[in-house]
């Protein structure tokens, strides 16, 4: 019997199988063969085939990392030419770009690198065109920017499902769970929080993955999937925003009217921005793109002189001052005593321990 028909069959076991609080055990067993053939099938043929990010993945660089992901001519390119100062070729015919070109977008005074890919098509997870390199590609960024053209919205579906074939998860919190080995007693089940699955189920799941004394703490609810996810470490969680491109091809009224149709079953409305690349200055796209990534800039000044505005700090949302030493240069946390904050302090100037946490154009000045 091959993998791809053992799994088939034990699908056909879970959907047989009865769900209610008798079967939780054994619905968890199920699930957990599936996804370890599913995870060792996807390893067997990234073997075989060799699949690599090469041509496609670039180094990371700057502050963050967004990606341009979508089907062919959406205006991916067009958006990066905008955004940045790169100059990635575009052409109203499909697959224009064949490799990922990089441009830099400097927002906020943060470096917020963009990369351009070769449009994908459905079936891209399972081999379509260059889909799988694209998509390994894609893994390796903080952020997934979505392009759909506004004529055919629903194609961010195929993008997002694809992605979600290849693993990534768009704007989810990643579930806090700790598994470490142990040398004996077992397996051992802790959780922080109230967990609906019982402690012989978890430790089932943990027994299929051949966990023989391990201890697993959780942080947070979590489901058999969750829990499979966490012990094979093949999930991917990334921020998400979906842009639509080429509003200036339909009039204001069409426009409305697929807003509403877009917008209408969404959560999520914050992450979805219309935009016109050739007509457009996309400062809204811009400040998506730095809020969603949670970055923050703090501004540093000297004893008696003024700020440095022109250079801020870029740190991530929920920074500490000694968050700012570090980036600022690795010996300076453990010399800085305390920081004067001017800002989010509650009086300017405030002398703030280097546990503070800081807020964004916050100005501090480092006193040893
Ligand atoms: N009307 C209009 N046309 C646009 C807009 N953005 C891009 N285009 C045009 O759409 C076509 C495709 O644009 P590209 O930027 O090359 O698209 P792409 O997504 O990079 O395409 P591939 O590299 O083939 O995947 C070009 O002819 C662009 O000029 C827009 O906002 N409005
Ligand atoms: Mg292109």
């Amino acid at each position: 019997m091959t993998t791809e028909e053992r799994i088939e069959e034990l699908e056909e076991k879970l959907a047989k199988t009865p769900k209610n609080k008798g079967t939780e055990t054994d619905l968890a067993k199920i699930k957990t063969q599936i996804s370890l053939l599913k995870s060792q099938s996807a390893q067997r043929k990234a073997k075989k085939t060799g699949i690599s990010a090469y041509g496609y993945s670039l180094r990371k660089k700057g502050d963050a990392t967004c990606v341009l992901i979508g089907n062919p001519s959406v205006g991916k390119s067009t958006l990066l030419n905008k955004l940045t100062n790169a100059h990635s070729a575009t052409a109203d015919y499909e697959f224009t770009t064949l490799f990922a070109i990089q441009g830099m977008l400097k927002y906020e005074g943060a470096k917020i690198q963009i990369i351009d890919l070769p449009g994908i098509l459905g079936g891209a997870a399972s081999g379509t065109g260059r889909g799988k390199e694209v998509l390994s590609a894609a893994r390796n960024a903080d952020m997934m920017l979505i392009v759909a053209d506004i004529k055919k919205p629903e194609s961010k579906e195929v993008i997002v499902d694809e992605l979600k074939k290849a693993g990534i998860y768009l704007n989810k919190a990643e579930p806090s769970i700790s598994i470490k080995k142990t040398i004996k007693n077992g397996i051992l089940v802790k959780s922080t929080v109230k967990q609906k699955l019982t402690r012989k189920t978890i430790a089932e799941i943990l027994r299929i993955h051949k966990l023989v004394n391990a201890e697993i703490i959780l942080y947070d609810t979590v489901n058999v999937e969750q829990i499979n996810d966490a012990i094979i470490g093949n999930k991917k969680y990334a921020g998400a925003i979906y842009v639509y491109n080429k509003t200036d091809s339909i009039s204001s009224q069409e426009l409305l009217d697929a807003k509403e149709k877009i917008l209408k079953n969404t959560f999520d409305a914050d992450n979805h921005v219309f935009v016109s690349a050739a007509k457009d200055n996309l400062d809204e796209l811009k400040s998506t793109i730095f809020s969603r990534l949670k970055l923050i800039s703090v501004y540093t000044k000297k004893t008696n002189k003024k700020p440095d505005l022109e250079n801020p700090l870029i740190l991530k949302k929920g920074s500490t001052i000694k968050d700012a030493c570090f980036k600022i240069h690795k010996d300076f946390a453990s010399k800085t005593a305390y920081a004067k904050v001017w800002g989010s302090s509650r009086y300017p100037g405030q002398k703030l321990s280097l546990k503070y946490k800081l807020h964004h154009k916050d100005i501090i000045e480092l006193c040893f």
